[in-house]
């Protein structure tokens, strides 16, 4: 009787830390099939395992919205908060402050940070905490049935017919003007594009914002959205041809000097803009709010990075934080002895 040989499995996939990609994963998406929320997870799980970022240094952190659940679905091995609505800025601050080592990431939604959360949003972009923000930007309160958020362009028309008279928030120009260090925009089904800001936030040193469209199929995909796939897809318009390099990978090879601005980021990776039709240089902060501003002007939806500086102090370092943990500072060290609160009393006498 003849015998079927079985065919060895194929050899196992591991980034450099070891890991496969399924160590990346988290549990199964309970949001709607074809939701782009659940294309970005997908890219947050790409980013980590090829950057060979060890799980257990990730803080997960968000607040309330489909988007804001995303946490759940990516990196289950890692630490995660899911916040109050709007309210996920201020746990992200006091996780970095206590525990610097994290590679804190922070999944929000339009409405989470471009509505309820402003306020959070506008100073933690001032603060330029060491952090990675995405919002997954929909236009709309996806779960809460498809309201329309701050970022809704005017004119764009509800399924029900209602029309948005309200200017929107571009997050991106806010963060810009107020201090942020690493600002672009994508879009949920650009894999490249994704891929790599992503990958270039991961290496940054200061706040990475993302703001991401993301179309909400069940509530904002319809004829007369400015958020939908089929708007976005028309509409985008990429400043640079963006592509990451990580430190561990030999750059030399990969561009041409005459047409790419090359930044080398704070762990020694390096991003490679390539200049498509412009002249965009994303150092300049002036540059990057006029392309933003004549963009919503025409109602192009601009994607790319927009600004990038690594020189500035992130908040971790303004505070002079130390470089311990101070959430593995011994009790001696975090508890000033009696002595040195007597001092100061007495000093405020
Ligand atoms: C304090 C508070 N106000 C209102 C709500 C109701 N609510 C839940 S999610 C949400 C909006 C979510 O929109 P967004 O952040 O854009 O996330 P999406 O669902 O679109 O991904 C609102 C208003 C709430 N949960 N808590
Ligand atoms: S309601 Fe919209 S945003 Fe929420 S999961 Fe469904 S498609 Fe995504
Ligand atoms: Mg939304």
């Amino acid at each position: 009787m003849a015998t079927t040989t079985v065919p060895p499995a194929p050899p196992r996939k591991m980034n450099r830390i070891g890991l496969e990609l399924t160590e990346y994963r988290g549990s199964k998406s309970t949001l709607c099939a074809g939701c782009g929320h659940n294309a970005i997870t997908e890219r947050i799980i790409e980013a980590f395992y090829e950057m060979g970022v060890d799980p257990h240094r990730v803080a997960k952190l968000s607040g309330i919205g489909c988007s804001s659940k995303s946490p759940a679905y990516f990196l289950s091995s890692s630490y995660g908060f899911n916040g109050v609505h709007g309210r996920m800025p201020s746990i992200a601050t006091g996780c970095m402050l206590a525990n610097r080592n994290l590679i804190a990431i922070g999944v929000s939604g339009d409405g989470d940070s471009a509505s309820i959360g402003i306020g959070q949003f506008v100073h933690l972009m001032r603060r330029n905490l060491p952090m990675i923000y995405i919002i997954e930007d929909n236009g709309c309160y996806g779960l809460t049935k498809g309201q329309f958020s701050a970022t809704a362009d005017v004119g764009s028309r509800l399924k029900n017919g209602v029309v948005n008279d309200l200017p929107p928030i571009d997050t991106c120009a806010l963060a810009i003007m107020l201090g942020a260090t690493y600002v672009g925009r994508s879009f949920s089904g650009d894999k490249k594009q994704l891929l790599a800001l992503l990958e270039g936030a991961i290496a940054h040193r200061g706040t990475a914002m993302l703001d991401v469209l993301s179309p909400c199929v069940t509530f904002n995909d319809h004829e007369g959205s400015t958020k939908s796939y089929s708007y976005v897809k028309e509409h985008d318009e990429p400043i640079e041809d963006v592509s990451f390099v990580p430190f561990f990978e030999d750059i030399s090879v990969e561009y041409d000097p005459g047409t790419t601005k090359e930044v080398m980021l704070h762990d020694g990776s390096h991003l490679l803009l390539k200049k498509l039709d412009t002249d965009y240089d994303s150092t300049n902060k002036g540059e990057a709010l006029r392309v933003l501003t004549e963009a919503h002007d025409k109602g192009d939806v601009l994607t790319g990075l927009f600004y990038i500086e690594t020189e500035k102090p992130d908040f971790l370092s303004l505070l002079n934080v130390v470089d311990q943990p101070l959430a593995t500072l011994p009790e001696s060290r975090v508890r000033p002895p009696k002595q040195a609160l007597d001092t100061i009393m007495q000093e405020l006498q």
